[in-house]
């Protein structure tokens, strides 16, 4: 399924290069979510590596991030030995740091506050961003976990725009059996239109709910910004269009 899915992306894209001037698609600022240069210009929190390989792979690239609640000298997936699913050698971090570094409200990342089920530790990454009105935001994710199913233990990935929390995958998800962590989700690619001129700042993160142990993780690759063409962009590509089809006329002639 995945590989159809990456399959129809790369058609995508090379559609693009050839029906949108190059300038409308470039990264806007210099940002590249590529991750294949590292990590320059984000904050990381907790457990995130730069990663080729497993337990993920690359959507795009040679490169991903990878995100986990993996504590490091806890036995979090026991009888695993501690540190076994914990990439960066940091250990994932408390709840309270991360909804300070995201910006958040104490217990903003508890799903179910009024039932007790909390979120208690993991990881983020963060990097502000400009965007212009009508552009769009695009970015690869799977989400994998230890857990073996849906609630009560609900583990859950999201991303934070200015922090304003969505939810992308948790344990209740559709889970495929995966090779390194138990289950995964694969490969889904999410987009975010913004309404405005903006500097917003982008967080991903992966935390574990309701107890420290069984490690849940998020992968990301593949961040882009798509500008909305400019309507000169749009003009100069039909006069250049029109322009041809003269061309190829006078040939034929
Ligand atoms: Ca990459
Ligand atoms: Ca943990």
């Amino acid at each position: 399924m995945n590989s159809m899915h990456f399959g129809f992306a790369a058609v995508a894209a090379a559609a693009l290069t050839f029906t949108v001037p190059a300038a409308a698609i470039a990264p806007l600022g210099g940002f590249d979510g590529s991750f294949e240069t590292g990590l320059a210009g984000w904050t990381s929190t907790g457990d995130v590596s730069l990663r080729s390989l497993g337990p993920a792979a690359p959507s795009q690239g040679f490169l991903y991030v990878l995100l986990t609640s993996a504590s490091k000298t806890s036995q979090d997936d026991f009888p695993v030995a501690a540190g076994v699913f914990n990439f960066s050698g940091t250990a994932a971090a408390d709840v309270a740091v991360l909804q300070l570094q995201l910006g958040v409200a104490p217990g903003a990342l508890d799903p179910d506050p009024v039932n007790f089920v909390s979120a208690l530790e993991g990881s983020i990454i963060q990097r502000s961003l400009v965007v212009q009105a009508g552009s769009t935001l695009s970015f690869d994710w799977n989400f994998l976990t230890n857990e073996s199913g849906p609630a009560p233990l609900p583990d859950y990935a999201f991303v934070s725009i200015n922090g304003n929390l969505t939810r992308l995958a948790d344990t209740a998800s559709v889970l495929q059996p995966s090779s390194f962590f138990t289950l995964a989700t694969g490969y889904q690619t999410t987009s975010i239109v913004f309404a405005s001129d903006a500097t917003v700042v982008l967080g991903f993160g992966v935390v574990d709910v309701s107890d420290f142990t069984v490690t849940s993780a998020l992968a990301i690759d593949n961040i882009q910004i798509t500008p909305v063409p400019e309507p000169q962009t749009y003009a100069l590509l039909l006069v250049g269009l029109a322009t041809l089809g003269a061309l190829v006329r006078k040939r034929r002639r």
